[in-house]
């Protein structure tokens, strides 16, 4: 009898058309690496070094200003530009490039040096709501962008360059890959069903609950059953609605609470402040029924602070692969603690 506990199997992705390997067995071999903490890492209010703390230099001469909420700037270093000249390149179908432009930004969550999500206050956080509303409302609006990344990498693991709390946006004039590919699967379901791909998937998951992580009135966040990354996680909008510009107050106090919840049971999981990469996909106004408001979250961590999981070899080539499955993920990330653990006696 095929058992999803027991026997190695591949779970589809819905939103993506892709496949995942899951091989349940192998959590069952003996692991002989070291489980070890890392030194806490004490990082004081303020860094006369840092580029994104008050007053301080950035890269070209700029000076940030003394701000005390959130503050936002063109990234100096864009990968995306404004003034891009349109045209493109097709040589035999083979050699083919589009001209891209857009627009990249920085947004620093507080001015504090030494926070991050999970250590935020929930006024605070709601106001880094509010500023990524702003920000996704104005760009989204404008006729050369077609759409707007926004992102966060945390951790030295991640490739993030500044433990300063704060993410990037870009904005670009075409969709891209990920972007693409959830498009045409969240359409294909809502042409069937009526419904979005999200509101069903959340509805099943709701009434199965082994997957879910926590939940307030307007967000759920759940380790999809299609998991990747070992404690990958989806935030999901109990409402279907297709961009954060449609969302009430209530919901964007709802959003900054589970952002923050899922920040720190990560956090809580290996005792360190938790690396990962997390975004939101996303279209704005009423325009995109079929679209459905949601957050990726995507962990490198597997087994402590410091072992990671590689997406190397069959990864690479062939197709990803878990061990641990996203049950046994989401019951871990369930039994943690909602309470920070520098914040425990
Ligand atoms: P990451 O920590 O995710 O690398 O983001 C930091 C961004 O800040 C990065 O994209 C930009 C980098 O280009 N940056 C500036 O805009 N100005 C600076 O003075 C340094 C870094
Ligand atoms: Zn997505």
């Amino acid at each position: 009898m095929f058992d999803l506990k027991e026997h190695p199997h591949k779970r589809h992705n819905p939103l993506t058309g892709e496949w995942v390997l899951v091989s349940p067995h192998r959590t069952k071999r003996p692991w002989q690496g070291q489980v070890e903490k890392l030194p806490p890492d004490e990082r004081p209010a303020y860094d006369p070094k840092c580029y994104l703390c008050p007053g301080n230099e950035r890269a070209g001469g700029h000076i940030n200003p003394p701000y005390s909420s959130t503050f936002v700037f063109t990234n100096d270093f864009s990968a995306l530009l404004e003034a891009t000249p349109g045209g493109a390149v097709d040589e035999a179908g083979l050699l083919r490039a589009v001209s891209e432009s857009g627009v990249c930004k920085v947004v620093c969550f507080s001015p504090a040096h030494n926070l991050t999500v999970a250590e935020m206050d929930l006024p605070g956080m709601r106001a880094v709501v509010d500023t990524w509303v702003e920000e996704y409302c104005q760009l989204s609006a404008r006729r050369d962008i077609a759409y707007v990344e926004i992102f966060e990498n945390r951790g030295e693991m991640m490739g993030c360059s500044n433990p300063h709390p704060h993410c990037q946006i870009w904005a670009s004039s075409s969709l891209p890959n990920e972007v693409l590919k959830e498009d045409a699967s969240q359409w294909g379901w809502f042409e069937r069903a009526g419904r979005t791909l999200l509101a069903d998937y959340l509805a099943l998951e709701l009434s199965r609950g082994e997957r879910i992580v926590c939940a307030n009135d307007s967000f759920v966040a759940l380790v999809p059953f299609w998991a990747l990354w070992p404690y990958e996680v989806l935030v999901v909008s109990r409402r279907p609605f297709s961009g954060m510009d449609s969302m009430t107050g209530e919901e964007r106090d709802c959003l900054a609470a589970i952002l923050r919840e899922v920040a720190t049971r990560y956090d809580n999981l290996f005792e360190v402040s938790f690396p990962y990469t997390m975004g939101f996909h996303q279209m704005p106004g009423g325009a995109h029924p079929h679209w459905h408001f949601h957050a990726h979250y995507y962990p490198p961590l597997l087994r402590s602070a410091t072992v990671r999981k590689f997406m190397v070899g069959y990864e690479m080539l062939a197709t990803p692969q878990r061990d641990i499955t996203a049950e046994a993920a989401a019951e871990r990330l369930r039994a943690l603690p909602r309470t920070h653990y520098k914040l425990r006696g």
